[in-house]
């Protein structure tokens, strides 16, 4: 009796389990350095709540702010091997496997916020995203990063001559390293997380970022010079394992993608914001901004696209991003 009564309960949870796999919700897992609140954590949210209610509950998104999952270099691995579904990273952490994303890394490429949208919106935008591919990634957006500053405890910097010396830590790209030797200065690339704790005991003198990055992150306590010399705007972008993709139909993968375009609007306007947001932040609480000439910076540039912009199709997409009004 026992051991029938055990089968058709068995029997009836099996067929519970084959009811709910029907009707499963999928949880994507999506990671961000940034902690909640932050413009991009919260563009995959709103991401994912369009994914969400498209796809009647099926599919969800979780994000893990804050580095939960691990530093960028990290979590790229992760997603590459579709051990998370979703990432949100800058583009310059993948300069060396992707070579189409070292042309937006460049220094003062860009000439404003304005021409990186159009440029990114455009063909080169689209000749980048499907470079991802390569490396087991599906580009679903790109996301504003806005301009990068160099930032230091020690001393306002008012020309590149200020540089000498100095010693910053870069974000992880070989872009970056060279950019700031050109400058006359040192570079420490290093993970994110570490940043803080690297200028508080003196490891390094400063940083470069844009300010929500500088106000969140805490630099700012740490670091008081700002100075806009501006030198990338590099975008950030928004992905998802290939491995995840291919499970998708083709009418949900025509959901995300859509979801994804309609995030980087919500995006864009909740960057504006933060932009202004933390820059007041920031100097009400005592950080010394400074505005040098970039025209030095600029030309300054020479070595780092000589030896970045080798091949005919980097060559071709600097000049067609330079061709864009
Ligand atoms: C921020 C960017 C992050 C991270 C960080 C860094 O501007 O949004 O994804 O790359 O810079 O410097 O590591």
């Amino acid at each position: 009796m026992l051991h029938f009564s055990r089968l058709a309960g068995a029997t009836l949870l099996a067929a519970a389990l084959m009811a709910g796999t029907a009707s499963a919700q999928t949880v994507l897992r999506s990671s961000d350095t940034h902690p909640d609140g932050y413009p991009t954590v919260e563009a995959v949210k709103y991401f994912g709540e369009l994914v969400k209610e498209r796809t009647a509950g099926r599919y969800s998104v979780d994000v893990y702010h804050s580095a939960q999952l691990g530093e960028e270099k990290d979590t790229i691995e992760q997603v590459r091997s579709g051990v998370i579904d979703l990432n949100r990273v800058s583009m310059a952490p993948f300069n060396g496997l992707i070579p189409e994303t070292t042309v937006p890394s460049l220094p003062y490429i860009f000439r404003s916020e304005d021409h990186m949208h159009k440029v990114m919106d455009g063909p080169v935008g689209d000749q980048i995203a499907a470079a991802f591919e390569q490396v087991g990634l599906v580009l679903l957006a790109f996301y504003d990063g806005g301009a990068r500053s160099f930032y230091n405890s020690k001393k306002p910097i008012n020309s590149v001559a200020d540089m000498a010396g100095m010693k910053f830590r870069v974000i992880q790209s070989d872009i970056f390293v060279d950019m700031v030797a050109a400058l006359g200065a040192n570079a420490t690339p290093m993970p994110y997380g570490e940043v803080y704790s690297a200028i508080e005991t003196g490891v390094i003198d400063g940083a470069e970022n844009n300010f929500p990055s500088y106000d969140t992150a805490k630099h700012a306590e740490v670091a008081k010079f700002y100075s806009l010399d501006e030198h990338t705007m590099v975008p950030e972008a928004f992905v998802m394992a290939k491995s995840s993709w291919d499970k998708l139909t083709p009418e949900d993968q025509a959901i995300f993608k859509a979801a994804a375009k309609e995030s980087v609007a919500k995006q864009r306007e909740l960057w504006a914001a933060k932009v202004k947001e933390s820059r007041a932040k920031v100097e009400a609480a005592g950080s010394q901004i400074t505005t040098p000439d970039k025209q030095p910076f600029i030309d300054a540039m020479g070595p780092v696209y000589e030896k970045h912009v080798k091949d005919d199709k980097l060559k071709a997409m600097v000049e067609a991003i330079k061709a864009v009004q």
